[in-house]
C-alpha cells in the first residue's frame, strides 16, 4: 500500500493524527498547512520512524494562486494523488449572528468552503483521468444540525456536506469514491483557535464530558480508506459517547 495521499491541515489535530496513522500503514503523504516548521518536523519524524515518504507543501489554502502554485510545484512522482483528505478548517468565534465579526466570517468561508474547492478543483481532474481516487471531506456534526451561536461555522459545514454529495454524484461515473467524515467534539487546537488563544474558554466545551481525540477520527479515516475497492462509506458521524447530536451534550457535574 503506497497510495499517495494529500492531507490539508496536517500541522495539528485531526490532520496530523491522520498523517501519523496513515504513515504507519504504508501511505505516502503530501502534508500541507501554513506552519512550515511543523510540517518539516512531521516529515522528519515520519521518515525516521516509518517507511512512508513525505512531501511538504506550505501554503495558505485561502489564496487560490498559492494553492495552484503549490500543487503545480509537485515533482512528477508526487503528482498522481490517489487520496485527498480535505481537512483544513476552523471555527472563529461563537456568538449570535447579529453580533458577528465579519472578519471571522470571511476566514471561515474562505478556508472551509473556498479553500476546499480550490484544492479539489486542482486534484480531481487527475483522479477522473486515471479513473482512480478517493476524496474524504471532513465536515462535522455542525454540518448536520445547527447549534446555538454556531451560525456561520455551521453554514460552512453544511456547504461541505452539500459539496460532498455533489462530488459523489458527479464522480461516481469516473470511478472516484467520496466520503464525508463528520466528527463531533474532538479535543484538538480547534477550540483554542475558535476562542483566539483563550485557554480557559477553549476548555469550556469539554467541561464534564470526555471528548474524542484526534486519533479516534484518524482511525475512522483509515477504516474508510482500507475498505475493498468495491465498497464506499458514503458518510459517517462520530461523536463522543456523551454527545447525542450537534447541540445536546451530557455533562457529569460534581455533586
Ligand atoms: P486544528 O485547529 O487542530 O487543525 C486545523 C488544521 O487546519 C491545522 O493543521 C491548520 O494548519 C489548518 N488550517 C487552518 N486554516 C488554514 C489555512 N488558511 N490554510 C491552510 N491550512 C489551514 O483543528 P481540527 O484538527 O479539530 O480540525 C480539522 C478539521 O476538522 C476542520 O475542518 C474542522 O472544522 C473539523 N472538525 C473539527 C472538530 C473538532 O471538534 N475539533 C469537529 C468536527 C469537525 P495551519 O494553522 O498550520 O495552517
Ligand atoms: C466542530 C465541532 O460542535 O464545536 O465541528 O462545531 S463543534
Amino acid at each position: 500500500m503506497t497510495k499517495t495521499t494529500l492531507i490539508t491541515g496536517a500541522t495539528a489535530g485531526i490532520g496530523e493524527a491522520t498523517a501519523r496513522l496513515l504513515a504507519k500503514n504504508g501511505y505516502n503523504l503530501i502534508v500541507t498547512g501554513r506552519r512550515k516548521a511543523r510540517l518539516d518536523n512531521l516529515k522528519k519524524d515520519l521518515e525516521k520512524n516509518t517507511t512512508a515518504k513525505v512531501y511538504t507543501l506550505n501554503f495558505d489554502i485561502r489564496h487560490r494562486d498559492k494553492v495552484e502554485q503549490a500543487l503545480d510545484s509537485l515533482p512528477d512522482e508526487w503528482k498522481d494523488i490517489e487520496v485527498l483528505i480535505n481537512n483544513a478548517g476552523l471555527a472563529a468565534g461563537l456568538g449570535p449572528l447579529h453580533e458577528g465579526d465579519l472578519d471571522d466570517w470571511e476566514q471561515m468561508i474562505d478556508t472551509n468552503v473556498k479553500g476546499l474547492l480550490y484544492i479539489s478543483r486542482k486534484i480531481l481532474p487527475g483522479m477522473v483521468e486515471r479513473r482512480k481516487g478517493h476524496v474524504i471531506n471532513i465536515s462535522s456534526t455542525a454540518g448536520k444540525e445547527v447549534y446555538m451561536n454556531g451560525n456561520v461555522y455551521c453554514a460552512t459545514k453544511f456547504a461541505v456536506d452539500a459539496l460532498n454529495k455533489a462530488m459523489r454524484l458527479e464522480l461516481v461515473d469516473h470511478g472516484v469514491k467520496v466520503t464525508s467524515v463528520n466528527p463531533g467534539f474532538t479535543e484538538t487546537e480547534f477550540s483554542l483557535v475558535r476562542f483566539k488563544g483563550d485557554r480557559e474558554k477553549a476548555k469550556m466545551p469539554y467541561a464534564g464530558m470526555e471528548p474524542l481525540r484526534a486519533e479516534d477520527i484518524a482511525e475512522v479515516i483509515l477504516f474508510v480508506l482500507s475498505r475493498p475497492d468495491h465498497v464506499n462509506i458514503n458518510e459517517i458521524i462520530v461523536t463522543p459517547k456523551a454527545q447525542a447530536n450537534a447541540f445536546y451534550i451530557h455533562r457529569e457535574r460534581e455533586r
